[in-house]
């Protein structure tokens, strides 16, 4: 058993929305992890250290055993596959929903020939519109998904969407809600099983904010 369990965390919405879960247990960082230039941070718990990391990257480090523990969104978790990851609770953070976003009509313009998707849920979209038995071609992009409709780059695209204020200030409309998404707590397989008693307690302490952990 290691000395420290490690929580895998992401700067922005994720740590935003994490940190008074953990506060409201009694575990706060050592330093302010969104302004700090360092990647572990202590807590504290003395057993208890963060990992401060890219979002997408944070199933790979739980799911690899860097990391017993983590928080990803639902879309970040569905990407990965989840493979070696047990995903025992929505936390109900940092949530939106994966939607169809386009300009008006682009739907009926591209009725007859595959639509052609800009994304970066690759997974996600394919595996939508597979279902449906709709022919597409993914045009895998990294970011400014809005974009790629305005320029004729793709028909629709696949991204979250929260107040849909960026889908409204580009033009863009929704047509159709793939599901809704969250912030998970996952954990390595391995871990839940070698450590299961303190990983249980922390998911305890994520199930229940106001409860203070390892108080007599
Ligand atoms: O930013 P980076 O590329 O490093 O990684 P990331 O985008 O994966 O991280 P981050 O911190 O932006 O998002 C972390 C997680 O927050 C995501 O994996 C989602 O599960 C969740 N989340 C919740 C969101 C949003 N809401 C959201 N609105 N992630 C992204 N957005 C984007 C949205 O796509 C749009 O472009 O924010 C923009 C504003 O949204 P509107 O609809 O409010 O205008
Ligand atoms: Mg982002």
């Amino acid at each position: 058993m290691s000395e420290q369990l490690t929580l895998a965390l992401s700067k922005g919405r994720i740590l935003e929305a994490t940190l008074p879960r953990l506060a409201a247990a009694g575990i706060t960082p050592t330093v302010d992890p969104e302004s700090s230039r360092q990647l572990i941070i202590g807590t504290s718990r003395p057993d208890l250290r963060l990992l401060v990391l890219r979002a997408t990257d944070v199933p790979t480090f739980v799911a690899y055993g860097a990391a017993d523990l983590g928080v990803a969104g639902k879309d970040v978790l569905l990407e990965h596959g989840g493979r070696d990851l047990y995903e025992p609770l929505d936390l109900g953070i940092a949530g939106c929903r994966m939607a169809i976003a386009g300009c008006p009509g682009a739907l009926a313009a591209a009725q007859h020939r595959p639509l052609r998707v800009a994304t970066k849920f690759e997974a996600i979209a394919r595996d939508h519109f597979a279902r449906r038995g709709r022919q597409i071609e993914i045009v895998k992009l990294y970011g400014s998904m809005e974009l790629a409709p305005i320029v004729g780059l793709a028909d629709v695209i696949v991204d979250l969407v929260d107040t849909g204020n960026t889908l409204a200030a580009n033009g863009l409309e929704t047509f159709e809600t793939i599901q809704s998404i969250s912030a998970r707590l996952v954990v390595n397989k391995a871990a839940q099983k070698l450590d299961n008693a303190r990983v249980r307690e922390l998911i305890a302490a994520f199930e229940a904010p106001d409860q203070t952990v390892g108080a007599p």
